[in-house]
């Protein structure tokens, strides 16, 4: 068996190609035909200056440097680019250092497809049914060896693997078709919400201009008003005030005179310590008057102090008392506070007895008036940070609230404005992937990818997850990887590849990222990951999405028409 590797090099020519003709020399391929047309001579390739005998063709001695006038032969082999470097050590016609005119010994393979074949090959003794099916490369017999003609059995195969392959692109390619429409539905949604937000936004745009003068000229007309301070609102109000305050100021001392009485108990105890040490340790025998009646007074003390009932109050209650005042316990003045219209409020209310119409105008007469008269220096004007009137406050929270709801849909827009521009591959395609994950094991974990979000490494001994990448951008690179029978590679060629950069931290080391290779398939597979290098991972991605549409041109799909 020969290096798969010279396939890649030698590249197969087109069915039907024109197999070398009785007269011409053995192992010519058809686009060399011309160079050996001539009965008599023999001009070399790629040195036009030599010219040869006829009879030097294919008489197994390499006679021009680049090889040509042996194409049926190996003597020229050490010249063919397959050939060890050149020149080799020794070479006696110092012709190695050339570069070959043929690619390769030409194998017709007729009934299959003509292909070229290293030099060193011919005449070896080995049957290179690889590229040579028709067995024509060991002419020789070396060793008495005889290759049979297999190009019609490997036709066959190779033209039944070729119709599985086509009908798999077709499959795949009808499927990439859905995709592709799935994606247009999904952008004109995107689209629409656009619109819709568009909408929404400039609506937003006007309720906040309309909230925004309506506010200023609120707080214009109402800066003449009389400005609520603590406790104002009409008689009941500054009541509130002063009783809350009152309430403050007992609840205060109460407190103070708490801690008078402990200190004082703090003092009664040690006294009565210092007089029971008395009463046990002093000597009776000693006729001391003065202890004596020091002992019978503290013996009475005792005994009355005994009988008292405790007068006490409980300690829990006055604790009670002296918590703050709030909405759960004491009282709650926020309730004597807010609720309740000011005399001011009433006064300015009578306008809502009114008719509308002659309701705002004498409304906005009366502002006027009392706007003028502040900025004529007739009516105080009244500092807003201090005591903003209810109006004014409620047109404020109006205009707030329509600015945040007009920054969340602005964002909203925004975000999807984002998501449209997005670069989704060809087609848009990737678009109908987005959300979706697929995932393969190798080794000891699952990897999964989620398209155009993460990648993942998920240990299968319980160990946890691991975060290998977050999606930044589609890449093309060119592959070049041997075709394999399953189908479930990368094969040759331009491939889109999707990084995943900035995941979990590598131990000692950078982030860890992800090059997701994608190669055409009828459904989306992880075929393959492999860490390249430490916590730098490399997945191979099967995908219809990844295909080419092989719809032939000119013909038109259903969906089309
Ligand atoms: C874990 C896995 C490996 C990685 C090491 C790095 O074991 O994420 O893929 O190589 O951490 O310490």
């Amino acid at each position: 068996m020969r290096r798969t590797g010279a396939l890649a090099l030698l590249g197969a020519i087109a069915h039907g190609s024109l197999a070398a003709s009785e007269s011409l020399p053995r192992g010519v391929g058809p686009e060399f035909v011309k160079f050996y047309e001539s009965k008599t001579t023999f001009t070399c390739i790629g040195n036009p200056s030599i010219t040869l005998k006829a009879s030097q063709v294919n008489d197994n001695s390499c006679d021009c440097p680049d090889g040509s006038d042996e194409p049926g032969t190996a003597a020229c082999a050490n010249i063919d680019p397959l050939s060890p470097e050149q020149p080799l050590p020794g070479s006696v016609t110092g012709t190695t250092n050339t570069t070959a005119a043929l690619p390769g010994f030409w194998c017709a393979n007729a009934g299959h497809i003509g292909s070229y074949l290293p030099f060193m090959y011919v005449n070896d003794g080995v049957c290179d049914y690889e590229l040579c099916c028709d067995g024509s490369d060991e002419y020789a017999h070396a060793g008495g060896v005889r290759c049979e003609n297999r190009c019609d059995s490997i036709g066959k195969e190779y033209r039944r693997l070729e119709e599985q392959r086509r009908e798999n692109k077709e499959r795949s390619a009808k499927k990439r078709r859905t995709l592709v429409k799935e994606a247009r539905e999904l952008r004109r949604q995107v689209e629409v919400k656009i619109a819709n937000l568009k909408t929404e936004v400039r609506g937003l745009d006007a309720k906040k201009a309309e909230l925004q003068s309506k506010f200023e000229e609120v707080e214009r007309s109402e800066r003449g008003k009389v400005v609520k301070s603590e406790g104002q609102g009409g008689k009941l109000g500054v009541l509130v005030g002063l009783a809350k305050n009152r309430v403050n100021e007992l609840r205060n001392t109460l407190d103070k005179v708490m801690d008078q009485r402990d200190d004082l108990q703090d003092k009664v105890d040690q006294l009565e310590d210092i007089l029971t040490k008395l009463k046990e340790e002093y000597n009776p025998n000693f006729n001391d008057e003065g202890v004596k009646v020091a002992v019978k007074a503290w013996e009475d003390y005792a005994a009355g102090q005994a009988g008292e009932a405790k007068g006490d109050f409980a300690d829990a209650d006055v604790m009670e008392v002296l918590k703050e005042d709030s909405e759960t316990s004491g009282i709650n003045w926020a309730e004597f506070e807010t609720g309740e219209a000011s005399d001011v409020d009433v006064v300015y209310n009578w306008e809502a007895y009114l008719p509308a119409p002659v309701r705002d105008y004498v409304h906005q007469k009366l502002n006027l008036l009392r706007v003028w008269a502040i900025e004529n220096g007739i009516l105080a004007d009244n500092p807003t940070s201090t005591g903003e009137s209810r109006l004014v406050t409620a047109a404020r929270e109006a205009l707030d609230s329509a600015k945040n709801a007009h920054a969340v849909k602005l964002g909203q827009l925004e975000e999807e404005q984002r998501e449209l521009e997005k670069d989704y591959g060809p087609d848009d395609v990737f678009r109908a992937l987005k959300g979706k994950c697929v995932s393969g094991e190798a080794g000891e974990y699952d990897y999964e990818l989620c398209w155009f979000d993460k990648t993942t490494q998920k240990s299968r001994k319980g160990h946890g997850s691991t975060n290998m990448g977050n999606f930044v951008r589609i890449d093309k690179e060119f592959v070049d990887e041997e075709e394999r029978l399953d189908g479930k590679g990368l094969g040759k060629g331009q491939r889109l590849v999707l990084r995943y950069e900035n995941g979990q931290g590598c131990w000692n080391g950078p982030n860890r990222r992800t090059d997701v290779y994608l190669g055409c398939a009828e459904t989306d597979e992880v075929w393959r990951t492999v860490e390249a290098e430490k916590c730098v991972y490399r997945m191979e991605v099967g995908s219809p999405a990844a295909c080419e549409d092989v719809q032939e041109p000119g013909v038109q799909t259903k969906d089309e028409l």
